[in-house]
């Protein structure tokens, strides 16, 4: 085991899914969680089961954590992190996972170094509370706008998960992923669709790509995608890759949670807003998903 633990805080499919990773790969983690007991999380994955222990978050001691790997939604980030901050050390690295843009906004000023991940892993929670690995997929690392070669909290550690990578342009694969996940994600979840259906079936083709043209030249001008580039083809492309998915702001709309529309198409009408372009779609999708 690494000589350093990584904290993980929010013990859903997604933070269960990190601690197995590490935990399995020799990264020493210790998963948190917002409930004042210890719970069991059940893992499995190709058919073999993993018991973990969800910790209460509120008994961290001061300054103890020096590596946290948030893996709450967006919504959940700026409380979670408010939460934890008297536990990190005033040197610590703080990794978020989630989904958009505009949560960061919600994490205080004096917050240590904030980094993202860009996963493509995926897993979810059976009714009995289990979780279910979908995909390890591949996970990009990097902190916004700082184009530093892999840091030793990253290399020592992290590195050794499987399909993680050191990106030094993170804010681009932020900003594609971003735009990606604007016009795949409401979409899914107004229809009740899997991802693969946006393109096997037609009218639903034609609905994506009316959403990717009016979207487009919003997020070029922003500089969120590049020119050279249809959106429509990418999205596509990344609806044909993970056909049998359900996107994940679909899996909040089954399970009756908040969706992530405020951080994907309710903060790219704003800042589209702000050029003074009116995204009448997104609008409309905006409205039935907040
Ligand atoms: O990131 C995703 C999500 O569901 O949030 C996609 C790429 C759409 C895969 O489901």
């Amino acid at each position: 085991m690494t000589a350093h633990t990584w904290h993980i805080l929010g013990a859903g499919a997604m933070g269960t899914l990190m601690h197995h990773l590490c935990e399995s790969n020799g990264v020493h983690s210790e998963l948190l969680h917002h409930r004042d007991q210890e719970e069991p999380r059940a893992m499995f994955q190709d058919g073999i089961r993993s018991e973990y222990l969800a910790r209460p978050l509120a008994d961290q001691q001061e300054q103890s954590i020096e590596r946290l790997l948030v893996a709450t939604k967006a919504a959940q980030v700026g409380p979670a992190v408010r939460a934890i901050k008297n536990s990190l050390t005033p040197n610590a690295t703080v990794v978020c996972i989630a989904n958009g843009l505009g949560w960061d906004r919600e994490i205080p000023e004096s917050c240590p170094t904030v980094a993202r991940a860009l996963t493509t892993a995926g897993a979810y929670r059976d009714s009995e509370g289990d979780v279910h690995t979908v995909s390890t997929g591949s996970t990009q690392v990097g902190v916004m706008n700082e184009a530093d070669a892999s840091p030793s909290w990253f290399s020592d550690s992290l590195q050794l998960l499987p399909g993680w990578n050191w990106e030094t342009d993170i804010a681009t694969a932020v900003h594609r992923k971003f735009a990606v996940n604007c016009v795949i994600n409401p979409l899914t979840a107004v229809l009740t669709c899997r991802n693969g259906e946006l393109v096997s079936n037609e009218a639903y083709a034609s609905k994506l790509r009316a959403l990717c043209d009016e979207c487009e030249p919003a997020l070029e001008s922003l500089d969120f995608w590049p020119d050279s580039e249809s959106l429509f083809e990418a999205a596509s492309t990344v609806c044909v890759n993970t056909a049998g998915n359900r996107s994940s702001m679909l899996q909040d709309v089954l399970a009756g949670r908040k969706t992530e529309m405020q951080y994907l198409g309710g903060e790219l009408l704003t800042l589209a807003a702000k050029d003074g372009v009116d995204l009448p779609k997104m609008a409309e999708l905006n409205q039935k998903l907040t």
